[in-house]
């Protein structure tokens, strides 16, 4: 799948841009099954969700711990008023669908597992690919959130380090937009936090002063295009101002070779094991 330039570069910058990787067709049956689920969401009995009274911390909590091994729907944080009320349609309003959609849906299924991600997957050194979260990612228009620098191995940890990210670009993602922001090179420096969970809360603990990169690139794509993430690479991407959105589909794989640390917050029960990239 990949070449030896393409492999080489991947190592030197900790990601790779490869245009025209799914076709539209793929795409927008993607949207659509996003668009049904959203649709389908119960927005008023998941309101409380973005309380941010410690019984709401805590419910925020178990919402994000359940959609584990679930399809939730979490709300863009300006996605609401003073009064509590949505300040736009529910279509306009969810930041994101996980976490499970791979596992859950057959069209995300399809869409992930297929023999050209198994070939990839291993051009990348996954030996033995597990594929424990999937994310549609909205970016609003007018109210799609910011996404803060972080490394994707602070939140899945494996010795030695194995989390690669795959990010497919269901629309066209500009500046503009708020498109992905990548430090080339940056995956070569320390892990510099790793999100803890202690039975059912969770907290980001500091593991190394080192700064966030303070010089990036933009990484401006057309829809279809699949951009790889060395897990230990700083990214980030900007809100979205304009009046398009910038939909993307990530999932995000580590080495079943490597050990998965206990106190990552995504754990999978029997009933739903983790796999990898094959059909
Ligand atoms: O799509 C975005 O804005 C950020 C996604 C990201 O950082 C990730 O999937 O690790």
């Amino acid at each position: 799948m990949l070449n030896a330039q393409q492999q080489d570069r991947y190592q030197a910058e900790g990601y790779l841009v490869l245009p025209g990787f799914k076709p539209e067709h793929e795409l927008a049956a993607l949207r659509e099954r996003a668009r049904q689920i959203v649709e389908a969401f119960d927005a008023e009995a998941h309101r409380s969700v973005f309380s941010t009274n410690d019984q709401g911390r805590r419910s925020a909590d178990a919402a994000f711990l359940d959609s584990a091994e679930g399809i939730e729907c979490f709300f863009e944080e300006e996605a609401f008023d003073t009064a509590g009320r949505l300040r736009q349609s529910k279509a306009l309003s969810i930041n994101k669908i996980g976490h499970a959609l791979h596992d859950l849906d057959p069209l995300f299924d399809r869409f992930s597992r297929t023999p050209a991600m198994a070939e990839l997957a291993a051009d990348l050194g996954l030996v033995d690919p597990q594929l424990w979260q999937s994310m549609l990612i909205f970016k609003q228009p007018g109210i799609g959130g910011e996404v803060g620098w972080h490394q994707d191995a602070s939140f899945f940890d494996t010795a030695p380090r194995s989390v690669t990210g795959f990010w497919f670009a269901l629309e066209d993602a500009s500046i503009d937009n708020g498109c992905l922001w990548v430090a080339p090179g940056g995956h070569h420096g320390p892990l510099r936090e790793r999100y803890v969970r202690e039975g059912d809360r969770l907290h980001m603990e500091p593991l190394d002063a080192t700064p966030w990169p303070t010089q990036a690139l933009p990484v401006e794509v057309a829809a279809g295009t699949l951009v790889c993430l060395h897990g230990m690479l700083p990214h980030h991407s900007l809100a979205n101002r304009s009046p398009r959105s910038r939909q993307a589909y990530t999932l995000h794989a580590t080495d079943g070779r490597a050990r998965y640390a206990e106190h990552n917050w995504l754990r999978r029960s029997p009933a739903l094991p983790v796999r990898g990239f094959a059909a």
